[in-house]
C-alpha cells in the first residue's frame, strides 16, 4: 500500500508576558489545504493544546503510513526548541522519515536549520505549493529533484520563495481542527472570537520587518468575496460574534476593505472585527471609516514605530510623524480602540527613545483610550537593516540551538544599554498608564479615598518625571504594589 498520510505539527509557543492566549494554527491549516484537496490523510497536531502524550501516540500509530512530517516555527517563545525535540522524537522512531521545516523562522534562516541532522528540508515563504510538490515528490521517490521554494539538506536554495495568488488555494480545511478549543472571548470583539488571516506579505519596505525578508515587499490576499463566504460559514457553524484578522497589513487594498465592509453590512453579519494597518492605510480610507466602523471594525493595531522623523526616514517607514498624529486623530474621531506599536533602538539612529516617549504622550492626549506598546529593535536576517546591525556589533545566534533560546522581548543589541532598556520598560509598563490611566488602572487604584488622593498627588510627580525623562527612585511603583498587590515588572 502506498503511504498517504502527512502529519503537520505546530509546537507550543510560550505566551507570557504579553500574549495571554493562543489561536488556531492557520500556518499548518493553510499548508494542509492543497493536500486535503488531493485526498491525502492530513493530521494536524497543535502543541498549544497541551495534548503531548496524545500527540505522541498519534505519531506512533500513523508513522508507518506517513509520507513526511511538516513542522512550523516562528521566532521566540521557545517554539524552535520544541520543534527540534519533536523532530528528535520522530527520528528516534523512524530515522528515515523526512522532516520538513517551514514557517516564518525557517524562511529567514534556512541554512542554519539545515545544520541540524533533524531537518531534511526547509520550505521558505508561502508553503502551500512547494510543500504539496515536495510531498508528492517524496511519495514518488524523487525528492532529489529541484523544487522551487524548497531548500534541501544539501543546502541548495531553489530560487526565491514561491508567492502565488491565494485565491487559487482550496478553502481552509477547518474540519481538521477542534475549532471549539480556539474560540475565545475578546474584550473588544466579542464572546466567541476566532482568528483569521486573509493575506500574506506587505508592500511597504520597513527596514526591520520580517515581511520584507519573507515576501520581498509583495502582498497577496483573498478576495472580499472569498472572505465573506468563509467567515459566514464559520459564523453559522460555530456561532462566532467576532473575528480577529491576523494579517500583517489588512488595509493594503482600500477597495477590498470597502467591499468586505459593505458585504458585512449587506449580509447583516453583526460581527465585530479587528485588524492591523500601516498608518497610511487608515489615512487613505479616512472618508470611508464611518462605514467601515459601522460594519463592525472595533479594534486596530497600527505600527507607528517612532516619534523621531529621522528614525522613520531611516527605516523607510513610508510615513511621517505628522501622518501618525493624523492617524490617531482619525481613530479618535471614529472612537476606534487602537493599539499603536513603537520600536526603539534602531541601529544607526542617534536617540529614538526620547522623541518616541514624547510622541506617545502626545498621542495619549488625543485619546486616553489608545494602548501603546514599545518593542526593542530585534535584528532579523534578510531584512534591510540586518547588515547595519552586524556592522554595529550585533552577534546573531549561529546554530539552531542558539536560535531556540532567542528571547524577542529582551533588547538583544549592544548599542542599547540596560539603563535605556529599563527606562523604556518603566515608561511603557507603568508610568504611561499612571499618567494616562486606562479604566483597569483606575479600578485598581480606586480602592478608597486615601488611595485616590495619594494617586492624584503622585500623578503630578509622574507628570514631571515624564517631562524630564527622570525614572530613578521609582517610589510610585512601590506605592502601586502596596495598594494593589501587583508587581509592575520583574
Ligand atoms: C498569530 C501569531 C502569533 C500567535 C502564536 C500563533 C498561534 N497560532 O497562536 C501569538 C500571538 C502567540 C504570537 C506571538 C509572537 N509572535 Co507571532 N504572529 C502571529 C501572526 C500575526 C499570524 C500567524 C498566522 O496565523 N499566519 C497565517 C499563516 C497562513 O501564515 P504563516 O504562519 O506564515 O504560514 C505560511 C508560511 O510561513 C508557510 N508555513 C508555515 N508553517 C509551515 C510549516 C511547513 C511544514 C511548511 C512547509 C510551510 C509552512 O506556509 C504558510 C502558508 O503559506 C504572524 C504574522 C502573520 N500575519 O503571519 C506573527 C508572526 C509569526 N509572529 C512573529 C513574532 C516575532 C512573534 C513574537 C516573537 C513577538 C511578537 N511581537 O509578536 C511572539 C512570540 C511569543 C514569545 N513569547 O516570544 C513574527 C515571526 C518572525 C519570524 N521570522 O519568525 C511574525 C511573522 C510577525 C512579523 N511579521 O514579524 N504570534
Ligand atoms: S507596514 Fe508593517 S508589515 Fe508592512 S513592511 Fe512595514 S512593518 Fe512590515
Amino acid at each position: 500500500m502506498k503511504r498517504n498520510t502527512v502529519i503537520l505539527y505546530h509546537p507550543k509557543v510560550d505566551f507570557e508576558p504579553y500574549y495571554p492566549c493562543y489561536w488556531a494554527p492557520l500556518s499548518i491549516l493553510s499548508v494542509a489545504s492543497p493536500l486535503v484537496a488531493q485526498n491525502k490523510n492530513v493530521i494536524l497536531l497543535d502543541g498549544n493544546l497541551g495534548d503531548d502524550e496524545k500527540d505522541k501516540s498519534i505519531i506512533r500509530e500513523n508513522l508507518d503510513n506517513c509520507i513526511c512530517i511538516g513542522v512550523s516555527t516562528m521566532i521566540g517563545g521557545r517554539q524552535l526548541e520544541r520543534a527540534l525535540n519533536f523532530a528528535a522524537f520522530v527520528k528516534k522512531l523512524s530515522p528515515r522519515m523526512p522532516i520538513v521545516f517551514g514557517g516564518p523562522l525557517p524562511t529567514i534562516i534556512p541554512e542554519t536549520l539545515l545544520l541540524s541532522p533533524l531537518v531534511d528540508f526547509v520550505v521558505r515563504g508561502q508553503g502551500e505549493k512547494p510543500f504539496s510538490d515536495l510531498v508528492n515528490a517524496i511519495k514518488n521517490g524523487c525528492e532529489d529533484q529541484n523544487i522551487p521554494g524548497v531548500t534541501t539538506s544539501r543546502g541548495e536554495i531553489n530560487g526565491s520563495p514561491i508567492f502565488l495568488d491565494k485565491n487559487q488555494f482550496p478553502p481552509y480545511p477547518w474540519e481538521l481542527l477542534e475549532i471549539e478549543r480556539y474560540i475565545r472571548q475578546d474584550k473588544y470583539l466579542g464572546k466567541r472570537v476566532m482568528n483569521y488571516v486573509s493575506s500574506q506579505g506587505c508592500p511597504y519596505k520597513c527596514g526591520y520587518c520580517n515581511e520584507v525578508a519573507s515576501f520581498n515587499c509583495r502582498w497577496k490576499s483573498f478576495s472580499a468575496h472569498r472572505m465573506l463566504n468563509e467567515i459566514q460559514e464559520l459564523k453559522k457553524g460555530y456561532g462566532l460574534d467576532g473575528v480577529k484578522f491576523y494579517d500583517s497589513n489588512f488595509f493594503v487594498n482600500p477597495r477590498r476593505v470597502l467591499e468586505f465592509s459593505e458585504g458585512l453590512l449587506r449580509g447583516d453579519f453583526r460581527l465585530s472585527w479587528g485588524a492591523s494597518s500601516h498608518p497610511k492605510g487608515i489615512i487613505k480610507l479616512a472618508d470611508n471609516l464611518g462605514l467601515i466602523r459601522s460594519s463592525g471594525l472595533n479594534r486596530l493595531l497600527i505600527g507607528m514605530e517612532s516619534g523621531s522623523q529621522a528614525s522613520l526616514d531611516y527605516i523607510s517607514k513610508g510615513c511621517t510623524v505628522e501622518d501618525n498624529v493624523i492617524t490617531a486623530e482619525i481613530c479618535a474621531r471614529h472612537k476606534i480602540p487602537a493599539t499603536f506599536t513603537f520600536i526603539v533602538g534602531i541601529p544607526g539612529v542617534e536617540d529614538d527613545i526620547v522623541p518616541t516617549l514624547e510622541f506617545i504622550l502626545k498621542i495619549k492626549r488625543i485619546w486616553n483610550e489608545f494602548d501603546v506598546k514599545i518593542h526593542f529593535y530585534a535584528p532579523m536576517p534578510g531584512t534591510p537593516l540586518f547588515g547595519k546591525a552586524i556592522e554595529l556589533g550585533y552577534k546573531p545566534p549561529g546554530t539552531p540551538e542558539e536560535w531556540s533560546r532567542y528571547d524577542y522581548y529582551i533588547a538583544q543589541t549592544p548599542w542599547l544599554n540596560k539603563g535605556q532598556e529599563k527606562k523604556v520598560r518603566m515608561f511603557d509598563d507603568f508610568y504611561c498608564n499612571f499618567l494616562f490611566p486606562p479604566q483597569w488602572f483606575i479600578d485598581l487604584i480606586s480602592r478608597n479615598i486615601f488611595s485616590r488622593t495619594t494617586y492624584s498627588l503622585l500623578r503630578k510627580l509622574v507628570g514631571l518625571r515624564c517631562k524630564f525623562h527622570f525614572y530613578c527612585f521609582p517610589y510610585e511603583m512601590n506605592w502601586f504594589r502596596k495598594i494593589t498587590g501587583k508587581k509592575v515588572f520583574d
